[in-house]
């Protein structure tokens, strides 16, 4: 059994973690028209991501016995027209998920589900890592500025991220 209040947190996070596959899709899409193939193997990679994250809490809730609700899927808009200005609005959308993960954290804990709170440490710490590397990578980018050769050097090691099937709680 889930608490009601939880249940919904849950669900509104489920949409939000595939909201990140369907927005990371999207940048992808700008990173493909710049034909930089090592940008494109990341965001690959970070869709796959989002998607584990997503259903990672739908299989808990399976697990929880509580109601799977899916709710449609916002348009992604992605701002920003170089990559530089793309990845200023990752870090911005990975801050917003870290706060909807500590939101839902406050929800368990106001209903003291500590099975609940065993999970999200999990999603707290991954959103530690995931706002590290993606301010790296912006670190990086502000100290390419304008230099296409740097950016290039970027790309291919970037290309040689993979994912890996995270295991969840
Ligand atoms: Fe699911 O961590 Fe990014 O959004």
């Amino acid at each position: 059994m889930i608490d009601k209040k939880l249940e919904e947190a849950f669900n509104d996070q489920i949409n939000k973690e595939l909201y990140s596959e369907y927005l990371y899709l999207a940048m992808k899409v700008k990173f493909m028209e710049w034909n930089l193939q090592g940008f494109v193997n990341w965001f690959d990679v970070q869709v796959q991501e989002e998607h584990a994250h997503g259903m990672g809490m739908f299989n808990y809730l399976d697990e929880r016995g509580g109601n799977i609700d899916l709710r449609a899927i916002e348009r992604p808009e992605v701002k920003g027209n170089t990559p530089l200005e793309i990845f200023e609005h990752v870090l911005e959308h990975e801050q917003y998920v870290t706060s909807r993960i500590n939101h839902l954290a406050d929800v368990a804990e106001e209903v003291k589900d500590r099975a609940a709170l065993h999970l999200l440490d999990w999603y707290i710490k991954e959103q530690v890592e995931e706002e590290a590397n993606v301010g790296g990578l912006l670190a990086t980018l502000r100290l390419i500025g304008d230099d296409k050769k740097a950016l290039l050097i970027l790309d291919k090691d970037l290309a040689a991220r993979t994912f890996v099937q995270p295991v969840i709680g």
